[in-house]
């Protein structure tokens, strides 16, 4: 029997999530709650943090650090209905420091909430028919979803499995009622947890569902991703690809990120105990004595896909199906307007790093709760950190459109390629596992390249940029045909490579590099590109093709037979 971890034992005694959580929120002397309990909260959708510019000066001072709460709602699938929004809104307003943040997974995240208001926080969103439970830990987290309804029956139909999933494989105890919305009291033995256990899983879980030709999800990147096969604008079924995964650390080559693998296809009806079955083997063959190995990607590459497979038939008592043909597009967002095959319009803004805040003359914030007061359909976050207003009536575009332009979240219209398809992960100052800045230097950062890029007459190519501030890959930036992975403050790996479409990985160009020799390296691969492209290639193809770049091994893309 191997070593368990710490953290299984603070969950194995934690009495279903519980652990001394109500305790520590009710301690007036304190901004923070005990050591164990932060990490049983990750399981009630917030995370303790404390503001890394301020650190220095509050320990000069003899003050502990600034304590407070990042909190995320789990929204599968991104939906989010204008009553929502208009909670949300107001809680970002009342006790969160900087506005909204769409994350990476098409949910909201508020930061910066003090411990007292925490409670009142999380019973407001779930008063709004929301929730945060599991939307961290060691659990299923939100299940995303590809967010634009434009093939509208398969798309209603694959965002209700995603929906359900996320409900029914959520955990059962009743402890996030108890200490947030003031359920009733445990005594004696804690409920059971029928799929999790006392230890719930070795660690987080990610499900994703893409509707090619979209791969707007990243599905590749996902612990079980499913592909929709439609036919006819019918769901029939999904292909599974078990085991994607992003984070790795920095100088220690057991950790790497990993694409998903695609294992065979189950028919809808098969689709929850396929998933469920998929979580229940990671939770009994998963690491559970080194955290950094826990992740079902590792699981598969210690037992074997094939072994996995087998086992997960046998427990099923059903073979899975050969895998469908599909093809994907690209994993970007669609910006504008598009009409669906039901008539109705959405139209999908870009928001820089996914924070809706009120700065200067760009009222975001202002400007999507103004939306949120007249709109009739929904909105759907995107994981690209975008905001789509769904649902839209003809007749109500104009009205639409003029309050767009009102609080200039119309920016995507003039926007470069590369801006329109950048993402950066939150990083300083709340992040505790950022090295370098990423949010806050996207701005800088683009410029810069804008300016290279528009001296080679490249400011409309579509290059996909993906910026983290440690090697955790929040903004998947090994799927980023440019991607910056932090290492130390202003220094970061340049990695080059990955396709359009998220079924290739890059691959380190310069290794813990400052600015001036990311924008040199950068400099004379644009110009080849501007010179030497084929019609629609994209940098990262490109780079291969042209061979700046060697062609990546298998495990690093996506066979080509299972692509139609
Ligand atoms: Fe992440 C940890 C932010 C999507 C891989 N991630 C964190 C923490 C909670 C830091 C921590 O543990 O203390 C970050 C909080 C920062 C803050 O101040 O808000 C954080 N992750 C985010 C978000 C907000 C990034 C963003 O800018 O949008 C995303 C929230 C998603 C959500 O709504 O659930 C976010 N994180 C991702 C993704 C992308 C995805 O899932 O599509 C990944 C890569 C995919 C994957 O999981 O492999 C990702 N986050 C990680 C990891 C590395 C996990 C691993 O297997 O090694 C960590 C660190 C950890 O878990 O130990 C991490
Ligand atoms: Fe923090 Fe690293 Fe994730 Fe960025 S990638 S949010 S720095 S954990």
């Amino acid at each position: 029997m191997p070593v368990l971890s710490e953290l299984e034992h603070i969950k194995d005694q934690s009495r279903q999530l519980r652990g001394s959580i109500a305790e520590g929120l009710a301690d007036p002397v304190t901004g923070a709650i005990g050591e164990a309990d932060t990490k049983l909260l990750k399981f009630h959708g917030s995370y303790q943090q404390d503001d890394r510019d301020l650190r220095e000066e509050r320990r000069r001072q003899k003050l502990e650090p600034l304590y407070s709460f990042m909190l995320r709602a789990r929204l599968p699938g991104g939906v989010v209905t204008p009553a929502q929004w208009l909670v949300f809104d107001r809680l970002a307003r009342d006790y969160a420091s900087s506005g909204l943040r769409i994350t990476t997974r098409q949910t909201f995240q508020w930061h910066g909430i003090l411990k007292h208001d925490l409670k009142p926080t999380i019973a407001a969103i779930n008063h709004a028919m929301a929730s945060t439970i599991a939307a961290c830990g060691d659990v299923l987290r939100n299940v995303v979803s590809t967010p634009l309804p434009v093939q509208s029956q398969a798309h209603a139909e694959a965002y209700a499995w995603a929906a359900k999933l996320s409900d029914e494989l959520a955990p059962k105890t009743t402890a996030y009622h108890e200490l947030w919305l003031d359920g009733e009291k445990l005594v004696g033995e804690p409920e059971p947890e029928p799929l999790y256990g006392r230890t719930y899983l070795p660690r987080k879980f990610k499900i994703g569902l893409a509707i090619p030709p979209l791969n707007d999800i990243d599905v590749f990147a996902q612990d079980l991703g499913l592909i929709a096969i439609a036919e006819e604008g019918r769901l029939v079924g999904f292909n599974l690809a078990i085991g994607g995964g992003m984070g790795a650390t920095h100088g220690d080559p057991t950790t790497y990120p990993r694409l998903a693998e695609v294992i065979g296809f189950v028919a809808p009806a098969q689709l929850r105990d396929a998933a469920e079955q998929v979580i229940a083997l990671q939770r009994d063959w998963g690491d559970r004595g080194e955290r950094k190995h826990a992740r079902l990607k590792y699981t598969l590459d210690r037992r074997g896909t094939d072994a996995f497979k087998t086992e997960l038939e046998r427990r099923l008592g059903f073979p899975l199906q050969a895998a469908r043909p599909y093809r994907f597009e690209h994993n970007g967002d669609r910006y504008g307007w598009l009409q669906g095959s039901d008539g109705r319009w959405h139209l999908t803004l870009h928001v820089e790093s996914g924070r809706l805040l009120d700065l200067d003359e760009r009222r975001l914030l202002s400007g999507m709760r103004e939306l949120a007061t007249v709109h009739t359909g929904d909105f759907r976050l995107t994981c690209n950190q975008n905001v789509i207003v769904a649902n839209v009536e003809a007749a109500d575009r104009e009205r639409i459109d003029a309050i767009v332009a009102a609080h200039n979240l119309d920016g995507y219209r003039e926007q470069s390629g590369i801006r329109r398809h950048a993402i950066a992960c939150v990083a300083l100052p709340t992040c505790g596992l950022a090295m370098a800045e990423s949010e806050r230097y996207l701005p800088t950062i683009l410029d810069k390249l804008e300016t290279r890029l528009a001296r080679h007459g490249l400011l409309d190519a579509p290059i996909l940029l993906r910026l983290s501030g440690c090697p955790n890959g929040c903004s998947r930036p090994y799927l980023g045909e440019i991607a910056l992975v932090g290492r130390a403050p202003g220094r970061y790996d340049l990695r080059l490579g990955a396709d359009f479409a998220g079924q290739r990985l890059n691959s380190l160009y310069r290794e813990n590099v400052d600015e001036k020799a990311i924008l040199d390296a950068l400099d004379p691969l644009f110009a080849g590109y501007a010179a030497e492209r084929a019609v629609g290639e994209g940098f990262g193809d490109f780079l291969l093709r042209s061979g700046v770049l060697a062609p990546p091994s298998p495990a690093r893309r996506i066979p080509a037979e299972v692509i139609a």
